[in-house]
C-alpha cells in the first residue's frame, strides 16, 4: 500500500525515467534499435527495477498512467537525439495487457505521437506473448489499428505464451522476441535442458523465418549462445553479451559510433 502511493506520488513528480538497451546485427555489433526500459528513481530507495513495480502497477491500474509517460519520454528522447545530430534508432516501447485492452489505446498513442511530432516509424510496441492470448480477437482488433497508425508490433517473450500457430498467424506482428529462458539452456549442450533449449530456440527461428518474421534473441549473454544463433539463422539480438540497458546519456555516444 506505502509502495502503491509511492509509486502514485513518483508518477505526478517526474521520478520515472528510461534506460535503453541496444538491439544489435548480431555479427556486426551494428545497433539497429533500442528497447526502453523503465526505471524508478525514488530520492530515498533510489534506482528501483521495473519488476519491482510494474506487478504492482498492473494491479492498482496505475499502469495506465506509466503507459503514457513512458511512450511521452521515448518521443521526447527521440527529439532530442535528432536535435543534437545523434543518429537515432527505432525506440520499442513496453505494453502490458491491462494497457492493450484500454479503450482507445491506438487515438492515446497517435495523440502522444502527434504533440511530440514523433513518426511511427521511430516506434516500436513490444506486447507479450501471454497479453495477446488473453483475449485474440480482441487483440487481432487492437494491434491492427495500432500497425495501421504505422507502429512496428514485436510479440515478446516468445515461447512462454502458448500462442498456436494459426493466432500467431493471425496476429499482425513484425517480429518475434524469443524469451530468454530458452536462450539459458542452449548454453551447455551435453545437459537435457540445454538440449531442450537449443531445440526450442531452432524451432522458433525456423518458425518465424518461414512466417516472413523478424527475430530478436533476447538475453544473449555468451559467444556460444550468439554462435549458436548465427549458425541457425538469427540476426539479431540484445543481451547483457552486447550491452546492458543504459541510461540516454551512456547510449548516445554508442549511437554517434553505430555500435
Ligand atoms: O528490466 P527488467 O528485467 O527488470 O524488466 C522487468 C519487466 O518489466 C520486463 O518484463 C519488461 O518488459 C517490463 N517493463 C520494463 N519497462 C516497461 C514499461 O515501460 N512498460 C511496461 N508495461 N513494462 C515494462
Ligand atoms: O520482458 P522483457 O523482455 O521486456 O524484459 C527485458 C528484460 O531483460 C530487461 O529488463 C533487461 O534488464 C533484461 N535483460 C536484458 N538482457 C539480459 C541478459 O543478457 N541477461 C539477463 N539475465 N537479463 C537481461
Ligand atoms: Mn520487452
Ligand atoms: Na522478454
Amino acid at each position: 500500500f506505502q509502495l502503491e502511493q509511492a509509486l502514485r506520488h513518483g508518477l505526478e513528480h517526474d521520478e520515472l525515467l528510461l534506460y535503453y538497451q541496444p538491439r544489435v546485427d548480431i555479427r556486426s555489433g551494428e545497433i539497429l534499435s533500442l528497447e526502453a526500459l523503465v526505471r524508478w528513481n525514488h530520492p530515498d530507495w533510489g534506482l528501483i527495477e521495473p519488476g519491482r513495480f510494474i506487478p504492482l502497477a498492473e494491479s492498482t491500474g496505475l499502469i495506465l498512467e506509466l503507459g503514457p509517460v513512458v511512450l511521452k519520454a521515448a518521443c521526447k528522447q527521440i527529439k532530442a537525439w535528432q536535435a543534437s545530430g545523434v543518429p537515432v534508432v527505432p525506440i520499442a516501447v513496453n505494453l502490458s495487457a491491462k494497457e492493450l485492452y484500454q479503450d482507445a489505446l491506438s487515438a492515446k498513442i497517435e495523440e502522444i505521437m502527434a504533440d511530440a511530432s514523433v513518426d511511427p516509424q521511430q516506434l516500436e510496441i513490444e506486447i507479450t506473448e501471454s497479453a495477446t492470448m488473453h483475449s485474440v480477437n480482441k487483440a487481432v482488433e487492437i494491434l491492427s489499428s495500432l500497425r495501421s497508425l504505422g507502429l512496428a508490433l514485436a510479440m515478446d517473450d516468445f515461447g512462454t505464451g502458448h500462442a498456436s500457430l494459426s493466432y500467431l498467424n493471425q496476429l499482425p506482428m513484425q517480429t518475434i522476441k524469443i524469451d530468454r529462458s530458452f536462450l539459458v539452456k542452449i548454453d551447455v549442450h551435453t545437459e537435457e535442458p540445454a538440449q531442450q533449449g537449443a531445440t526450442i530456440v531452432k524451432a522458433i527461428i525456423g518458425l518465424g523465418l518461414n512466417l516472413g518474421l523478424k527475430i530478436i534473441a533476447e538475453g544473449v549473454e555468451t559467444l556460444p549462445q550468439r554462435d549458436f544463433l548465427i549458425e541457425h539463422g538469427c540476426d539479431v539480438a540484445q543481451g547483457h553479451l552486447f550491452s546492458l540497458p543504459l541510461p540516454a546519456d551512456k547510449i548516445e555516444p554508442l549511437l554517434r559510433a553505430g555500435s
